[in-house]
């Protein structure tokens, strides 16, 4: 398993990524309040099997073992979340002291393996109590999930250098509020609009609260980690190209882009919201009061950027947008999204172009594969996810070599998890997790990025 071609500079960040209602279980333990994700998973149909996150990987009681995985893997940094409702059990009010205690025995055993802490203030798991009251279609959750984040600046600052606000706020407005295929499984783009710009307006609000924290200011980086510290949003930003070299073709790819990438990146980077996007839909006005989007854009430090893969987009003036997504011949993953390293590549350009010198990180990048662990147990053979990541580092590695500032890049993910709603049917992770009996066995692919970062460190 050559990974000779790939170069990479000294101080690249090598990191995993997780998220809290993913791997962590104890669903009830601790005082851990219930999330939107408990709720939506006990609603029939919802999530493939009726899976729920009550056990997951039970990284909870697990976190050592977890731990150990990733010193032997030789990463520098863990990029995980916190559960809000482990914190702020009904949402706001006096944080719950065990909430923080979990994740400063994390930090903590994170820190004697030598591994920095990039950690996401939001990765979908909203406490229920403030769905009740309209979730993120409420303007209020935006205030309430910057006072979450003001205690755990306080509470963890001293332990952790790299935070993100926000992971993928598309996936909480438009799959949750719109879509209904994520929690909390609303299907109404009033709603969804409502939420975008909440969740974006938290994100600004959040980042305030950071720049205000002195504890955060002062926290250390792990030393030889590469880790940067400050704060910054994670997107997923849809990946298009255009179908063919005609021009309309390309404008459809361009156009294809508004609702995911523009409705957050552009106010968050100062460009305000996307007018031609916004006047298809003036039954779904965004509610931006005066001074939200100064709130938005406020400075952030770095910006993370979830790749999975990339569409290739036809003008079609049948379609009520204008543009559809073209059949793609590339093989696909267990998810059924085309692999296209390439895509990666042109979206860190795409970024560059308008962020200029900004850090980039990949913050997520991996596939899902239908891996089988073998006869007796101790080996599970990857190979077509060695294909996909060699692909995507290869395509960091050019992205570099043109000057792209990208510094670092998370896989996601560490272990197999919950994957909403397809349940535990997706498996993602570079550690099999067995879900009779928890046991993780390192897939090949663990050895093979163990083997790049070795080489590259
Ligand atoms: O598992 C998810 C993760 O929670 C967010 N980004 C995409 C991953 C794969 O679908």
């Amino acid at each position: 398993m050559s990974t000779g071609d790939l170069q990479f500079p000294a101080g690249f960040l090598w990191g995993v990524a997780t998220a809290s209602y993913q791997v962590e279980g104890a669903a009830t333990v601790d005082g851990r309040g219930p999330s939107i994700w408990d709720a939506f998973c006990r609603r029939p149909g919802a999530v493939t099997h009726g899976h729920n996150g009550d056990v997951a990987c039970d990284q909870y009681h697990r976190y050592p073992e977890d731990v150990e995985l990733m010193r032997r893997l030789g990463v520098g940094a863990y990029r995980f979340s916190l559960a809000w409702p482990r914190i702020f059990p009904a949402g706001g009010g006096t944080p719950n002291p065990a909430g923080f205690d979990y994740y400063k025995r994390l930090l903590d055993e994170l820190q004697r393996a030598g591994i920095a802490a990039a950690v996401t203030l939001y990765h979908w798991d909203l406490p229920l109590a403030l769905q009740d009251a309209g979730g993120w279609a409420n303007r209020d959750t935006a205030l309430r999930f910057a006072d979450y984040a003001g205690h755990c600046f306080g509470a963890l600052g001293d332990r952790v250098d790299t935070w993100f606000t926000l992971n993928e706020p598309y996936c909480s407005a438009i799959l949750g509020y719109l879509e209904g295929v994520h929690a909390p499984g609303i299907r109404d783009r009033a709603a969804a609009y409502r939420a975008v710009h909440h969740l974006n307006l938290g994100h600004g609000l959040a980042v305030q609260a950071y720049r205000a924290s002195p504890s955060a200011a002062a926290a250390t980086p792990a030393p030889g980690s590469g880790a940067a510290r400050g704060i910054g949003p994670v997107l997923n930003l849809l990946a298009t190209r255009p179908a063919s070299a005609r021009a309309e073709d390309a404008d459809a790819a361009d156009r294809a882009q508004d609702l995911q990438s523009r409705m957050f990146f552009d106010p968050i980077f100062g460009r305000g919201y996307p007018e031609r996007h916004l006047a298809s839909y003036p039954q779904a006005p965004l509610p931006v009061e005066p001074g939200d989007l100064e709130i938005i854009a406020a400075p952030v430090d770095f910006l993370g950027l979830n790749y999975y893969w990339e569409e290739a987009v036809q003008a079609d003036p049948e379609s009520p947008h204008g543009f559809r997504f073209a059949v793609q011949w590339q093989p696909v993953t267990d998810m059924g999204w085309p692999v296209v390293p390439g895509g990666l590549l042109r979206q860190l350009r795409w970024v560059q172009q308008r962020c200029g010198a900004l850090p980039l990180y990949v913050t997520e990048n991996g596939c899902a594969a239908a891996d089988r662990l073998n006869a007796d147990g101790t080996r599970c053979a990857d190979r077509p996810r060695i294909d996909y990541l060699r692909g995507h580092l290869a395509a960091c590695s050019q992205a570099l070599q043109e000057g792209i500032p990208l510094a670092g890049y998370f896989l996601w993910s560490l272990i197999d998890n919950f994957e909403w709603s397809f349940g535990y049917t997706k498996r993602f992770g570079i550690v099999y997790c067995d879900y009779t009996d928890l046991r993780r066995v390192p897939k090949d692919s663990y050895y093979f990025y163990r083997d790049v970062i070795a080489s590259h460190v």
